[in-house]
């Protein structure tokens, strides 16, 4: 029995819809997770994450294991207390982080070893020390098992490897983990764009038992056509009653086509980052807001938003806010974004709850792909 209840109320086709209840509030899924890295969804207040509707947001434990150090956070309360968010937190379990971010990093099989991109100074990451980072001195709600994660393109061979790592790290993450009432402890599926190598993680991760499952590997260069093609036999290998999490992804339409495809929960640092880089998501597309088009639009990005951000300002004014680098810009945009993340997403809810879910993705098609690239 896992500590955190997860009701399935809808299904349309592999999309379903429908509530993981936790201590600290309920997750209405499909749900997009806002990234707050380094204890902060950079750029915005707690106030302005709530009012998106967001409901779940995730942490780092490479970055606040580098800085400003677990045991400080947990000293401080740990990170809901210190960074004044009650709702539910996701930690990502740091072995992707290192091999994204620090220069110099080194897997053995009992732990990946590496560099600070902030010092230089050197920390080894096991699975039994992610787990006291993550549930111990953060105190995160959902805590993920630590794993090995290969880029693309990958020979089989270094997939397999990867995976069969990420299996004994896993059973390890659960032996250190034990059996907790407040928190969750998600398994995390690898094996590349393979097929059989999938499965076999899938066998593993069932066989140790977790209370969700996350698809990882995907997005790091495969494009979307080989994640959708993937996600179309990954998914499905997942217990039907258990969340399902698609880690590090994505764009809005990757989005729709996962969940399609029967995912849970999603994060991604895209509506964050892209904000404070001058970019919008909107229904029909995503913008450049510094394009000089904007430059006497006095339309709202969004005027049927509940979001201020794409509500009560400008697109000429949000352009000016670039132009002149004013800070307020960058602020106002992830904020939209965020808040677009988040409609989309009950946008799905609703959609699979009135068996609507092939219409709306026919209809997103249509409109959010006229701009795209
Ligand atoms: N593993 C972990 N975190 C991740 C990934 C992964 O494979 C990805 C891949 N898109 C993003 N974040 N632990």
């Amino acid at each position: 029995m896992s500590a955190f209840p997860f009701e399935i109320s809808a299904s349309d086709g592999q999309a379903r819809t429908g509530v993981l209840k936790t201590p600290r509030g309920d997750i209405p899924t499909p749900i997009f997770m806002p990234v707050g890295t380094a204890a902060t969804v950079k750029a915005l207040t707690l106030d302005m994450v709530r009012q998106s509707h967001a409901k779940i947001i995730l942490g780092n434990t490479y970055h606040l294991m580098l800085r400003p150090s677990a045991e400080r956070v947990k000293r401080l309360g740990g990170l809901h207390k210190f960074m004044g968010w009650d709702g539910p937190i996701l930690t990502d379990s740091g072995g992707f982080q290192v091999m994204s971010l620090s220069q110099i990093s080194k897997v053995t099989e009992e732990a990946v070893t590496f560099q600070s991109h902030i010092d230089g100074s050197k920390h080894v990451l096991s699975p039994e020390r992610s787990m006291e980072i993550q549930a111990d001195l953060l105190g995160s709600d959902i805590v993920m098992q630590l794993d090995e994660c290969v880029s693309w393109p990958a020979d089989e061979a270094r997939a397999q490897n990867a995976l069969q790592l990420s299996a004994r790290w896993g059973l390890r993450s659960k032996q250190a983990f034990g059996q907790r009432d407040t928190q969750a402890l998600f398994g995390i599926q690898q094996g590349s764009t393979f097929e059989s190598l999938r499965r076999e993680s899938t066998d593993r991760l069932l066989e140790i038992g977790f209370d969700g499952y996350a698809i990882g590997g995907l997005a790091v260069g495969e494009g979307h056509e080989a994640m959708c093609d993937t996600l179309e036999y990954c998914a499905p290998l997942l217990p039907w009653n258990r969340p399902r999490y698609l880690m590090g992804v994505g764009k809005p339409i990757d989005l729709v086509e996962g969940v399609a495809r029967g995912v849970d929960m999603f994060d991604c640092v895209l509506p964050t980052r892209s904000g404070r880089h001058g970019q919008v998501w909107t229904w029909e597309g995503p913008i450049n807001i510094k394009n000089a088009r904007f430059a006497e639009d006095d339309t709202p990005l969004d005027a049927a938003s509940d979001c201020p951000a794409s509500r009560d300002y400008s697109k000429a004014y949000l352009h000016h806010l670039f132009k002149a680098e004013e800070i307020l810009g960058q602020v106002l945009l992830s904020w939209h974004n965020i808040a677009f993340f988040q409609a989309l997403m009950i946008r799905m809810r609703d959609a699979i709850a009135a068996g609507e879910f092939q219409a709306f993705r026919t209809w997103f098609h249509e409109t959010h792909l006229k701009t795209s690239a």
